[in-house]
Order: structure tokens, then sequence, then C-alpha cells
């Protein structure tokens, strides 16, 4: 039986953090031999807010050298640029034609970070989970490996996916999120009661680039109660953020973890985690260093991925072109 084949990007804006680490990166590497995967950099994703045009480049290089350097083996899973696929703008315009601007409207994170009620933000960022759909339904998608915030945005996909089969005749499979349990949404650092992200301050996330100083700092800092029993409760919102990225980096239960903690306090965990977490990023650095100094390398790993996907990408679109009348 053939394997089901995985689907997932993340945005070359700004920086990566132990959040999108967690959520996502962490858990394509560990389905890498059970799916067939394809992992893109989506570029027209990040350019839905204002970018500058030479940190988008430098960053969308550092995206693909942060896969490679999880432990993404380009031979078996497809990396690759999602721009240098033409065949996604194309379907998100054809998608965009069975998409119903209610739908776009009750997206939460078009909302959120439009709430200042201001009317600036791009067309682009409210067709955004659009463009996603396309992504997600060229490849033949049946499972998607996000953090829990893009679950909504997974939805819209198979509720396009299902309208255009009942329309125009089977045509893409209908994918489904595949979001963890622990780690789907690790929290800000400075703030527990939001999920942790690129767009808060420094002082809310660990980017995988931090220095050992800046973790150390950062943990340190973090927010937790004034309690004392260091328990997995998930009412101690800051606390319990911490012990789930102990939990994540470690690999170890939540039983042995309290047990480990028992009459220890906050500090200690504190430290204890600070040490954990620059262990685990600390090789990961420098093989992201080392393909950011080989861009070449990373050219040739991103233009066979472009290859691969493109070949699938162009006969799925070919196929729509086909159904709608479109005029080959
Ligand atoms: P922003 O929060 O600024 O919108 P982001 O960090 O969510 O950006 P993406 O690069 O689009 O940006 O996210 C990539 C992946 O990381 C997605 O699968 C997303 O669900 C996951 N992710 C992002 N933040 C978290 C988090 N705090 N916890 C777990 N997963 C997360
Ligand atoms: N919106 C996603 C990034 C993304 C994505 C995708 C994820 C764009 N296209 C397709 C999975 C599948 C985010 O993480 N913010």
């Amino acid at each position: 039986m053939s394997k089901k084949v995985a689907f997932s990007g993340i945005q070359p804006s700004g920086v990566i953090h132990i959040g999108n680490y967690l959520g996502a990166i962490q858990q394509w590497v560990d389905g890498q031999d059970k799916y067939a995967n394809i992992f893109c950099v989506v570029d027209l994703h990040a350019i839905t807010v204002p970018q500058d045009p030479k940190s988008l480049k430098e960053n969308t290089y550092r995206t693909a050298a942060i896969y490679l350097a999880a432990g993404i083996n380009p031979k078996n899973s497809i990396i690759f640029v999602q721009s240098q696929v033409p065949a996604h703008t194309e379907l998100a315009w054809v998608l965009n034609t069975v998409t119903h601007t209610g739908e776009l409207l009750r997206m939460t994170q078009f909302k959120d970070k439009t709430k200042t009620g201001s009317d600036n933000a791009s067309v682009g960022l409210f067709d955004y989970p659009v463009l996603m759909a396309a992504d997600i339904l060229l490849y033949g998608t049946n499972l998607v490996p996000v953090g829990e915030d893009q679950k909504q945005h997974v939805e819209l996909a198979r509720n396009l996916a299902q309208r255009f089969n009942n329309r125009f005749g089977k045509t893409f499979a209908i994918p489904e999120p595949i979001i963890r349990k622990s780690g789907a949404r690790i929290m800000g650092l400075d703030d527990p009661s939001k999920k942790m992200s690129k767009s808060a301050g420094p002082a809310n996330y660990i980017a995988l680039t931090d220095s050992p100083e800046i973790i150390r700092k950062k943990i340190m800092r973090a927010t937790t109660d004034s309690g004392t029993v260091i328990k997995f409760d998930p009412k101690r919102a800051g606390l319990y953020n911490l012990l789930t990225i102990y939990q994540l980096f470690s690999g170890k239960t939540e039983a042995q973890i309290e047990k480990h903690f028992i009459r220890k306090g906050y500090s200690n965990l504190k430290r204890e985690l600070a040490d954990l977490i620059i262990d685990k990023l600390t090789p990961l650095q420098k093989k992201i260093e080392y393909y950011m100094k080989n861009k070449r390398l990373l050219d040739q790993v991103l233009k066979s991925g472009a290859k691969r996907a493109d070949k699938i990408a162009s006969q799925t679109l070919k196929e729509v072109k086909q159904k709608l009348g479109l005029v080959a």
C-alpha cells in the first residue's frame, strides 16, 4: 500500500522559534519514514504582510536550512520554495472562485491580525487561507502536521476540496490536520495566556538561533506564579508551559519529570530547562550555520525539490483546468 501524503509549511518571515519547532518541525521529523512528505517554505504567504526583500531572501534560505538541520532528509522528502512552483497561485485563483467571503471573514487568524480595525491589511492577508488550501490540495495531501492555530485553515481546505469535488467530480483528496497532544500550542514566555509568536516581542519566544546567554536570560525571566510545588497543572499556565517545553525536549514522561523536581524550586527548574534547551539547540545551530554558509548546496536541494513538486502540482492543475472547462 502506498504511503499517505503529508504536506506542511512555515513562513520565512522573522525568526523561527521553539513553538514552531515543537509544534510543527519536530513532528515532521518524527513522521518522516511513515509518510510521503512535502515540506514547503511558504514565501508567498510571508509577503501578505510587508517584508524587506533582502531579509525575505535570507529568511527563505534559513528556513530551508532549519528543515535540513532538524533532520529532514531531502532524498526522501521534498523540500521546496512555494514561489518556485507556479501552480500554487494558479490553483489559489481557481479556489477563490468557490470560496465564500463569509468563510474568510470567519478566520480567527485574520480577525486577530486585523484587530486594530484599520482597513490597510492586504487582500493577500484576507486570501491567505485559500492559498494555503491550494498548497495542500495540489499534492493529494492526506495529512497536514501543524500547530493548533492552523486547524481552522486546514478545515477550510477540507471544505473547499469537498465543494470542488461535489461540483466537478472527484479531484482532490480530503486532508486532515495532525496536531500533537502536547506541544500543539507552546505559550509565550512573557505572557503564557497567548501562544508563542514571532510577531510578539523577543521576550516572548526563544528563537532557534538564540545564543546560550539569551536563552538563559529569557527562561529565567519567564512568567510563572508564586507557587512552590512543580506539577503539570494546566491551570498554572506559565509553569505548565515550561514543563511542556522540558518534556518535549527531554522525551521524559510527566511522572518522571515531576519526580525529578520533587522538593526543588522554580529557579531550579528554570536553570535545568535552560541547560536542556541550550543542549538541544547548539548542535542544531551548528548545522543551520553550515547550510547557511553553503548556499549552493541549499540551491541544489531547493531546485530539485521544486522540480519534483512541480511535476505533481502541474498534473493536478491540468486536471482541475480540464474539469472547469478552461481551454488547455
Ligand atoms: P505568527 O504567530 O507571527 O503568526 P507563527 O509563528 O505562527 O507566526 P508560522 O511560521 O506560520 O508562524 O508557523 C509555522 C508552524 O508553527 C505552524 O504549523 C504553526 O501551527 C506552528 N506554530 C506556530 N506557533 C506555535 C506555537 N506557539 N505552538 C505550537 N506550534 C506553533
Ligand atoms: N499558514 C501556515 C503556513 C502554511 C501551511 C501551508 C501549513 C502555508 N501553507 C500548508 C501547512 C500546509 C502557518 O503556519 N502559519
